[in-house]
């Protein structure tokens, strides 16, 4: 049914090494916190999310983790309806590498915005903390994105993370009626990934129109 294409979304978590990220997926989709996980490992997780009464079949990927050198996988861009961007509430640094990914997808995208939820994971490390609320909050603000923080071991807005990520998917769909549409190269469709087909296609067409011509000319010299 074309109803439930519609209701699938792709959800990508990027972020610096070690900030957290496998521990909010798996806290959200196991309900458990797990004190050390494979770090290097990518993982794909399926979950049924009912948000704003309407069921969702979401696709997590848990990607291995980003760095300045890391050339953004071309399945972290394409396909995906939207972005949850990690960082530590410990780690300066890897609040900065949210930009420098964030940076990455939307050249990779060719696009200026992206549907993406800026997380501050780690809350509960208080004592060790080295970027302030408000600066999340503020770089969240100057790309249009929606902000949060989390604690995985403590279960603390982890499920939020998620309803916010559908929540700026579904506010910038053609016929979302919840809000104005903003102008962002994605109003073009349904994510970054559509609009990549839609470029896609462009390039491939005047390949497709010549090739056409050449087996039309084949075959009217056969037939003449
Ligand atoms: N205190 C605390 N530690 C966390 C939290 N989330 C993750 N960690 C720890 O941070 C480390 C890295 O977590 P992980 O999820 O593997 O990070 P990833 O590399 O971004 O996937 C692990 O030792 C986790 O137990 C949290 O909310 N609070
Ligand atoms: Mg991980």
């Amino acid at each position: 049914m074309p109803g439930d294409i519609l209701k699938k979304r792709k959800i990508a978590v990027l972020g610096a090494r070690s900030v957290g990220k496998s521990s909010l997926v798996i806290q959200y989709i196991e309900n458990h916190f797990v004190e050390s996980y494979y770090p290097t490992i990518e993982s794909t997780f399926t979950k049924a999310i009912n948000y704003k009464g309407v069921d969702y079949d979401c696709d997590i990927i848990d990607t291995a983790g980003q760095d300045e050198y890391t050339i953004l996988n071309s399945k972290h861009a394409i396909g995906i309806h939207g972005f949850v961007l990690v960082y530590s509430v410990t780690s300066r640094k890897s609040f900065d590498m949210v930009q420098t990914v964030y940076d990455k997808i939307i050249n990779f995208c060719g696009i200026n915005s992206i549907p993406c939820v800026i997380v501050g994971a780690k809350m509960d490390l208080q004592q060790q903390r080295q970027v302030a609320v408000k600066e999340g909050q503020e770089l969240a603000t100057s790309h249009g994105a929606a902000w949060i923080e989390t604690s995985a071991k403590n279960n603390v807005n982890v499920a939020k993370v998620f309803e916010l990520c559908l929540g700026e998917i579904e506010r910038r769909l053609p016929n979302s009626k919840s809000e104005p549409q903003r102008k962002t190269a994605l109003s073009c469709d349904y994510g970054p990934s559509s609009c990549i087909t839609l470029r896609t296609t462009i390039r491939i067409a005047p390949a497709h129109i010549a090739l056409m011509c050449v087996k039309f000319v084949r075959f009217a010299v056969v037939v003449y």
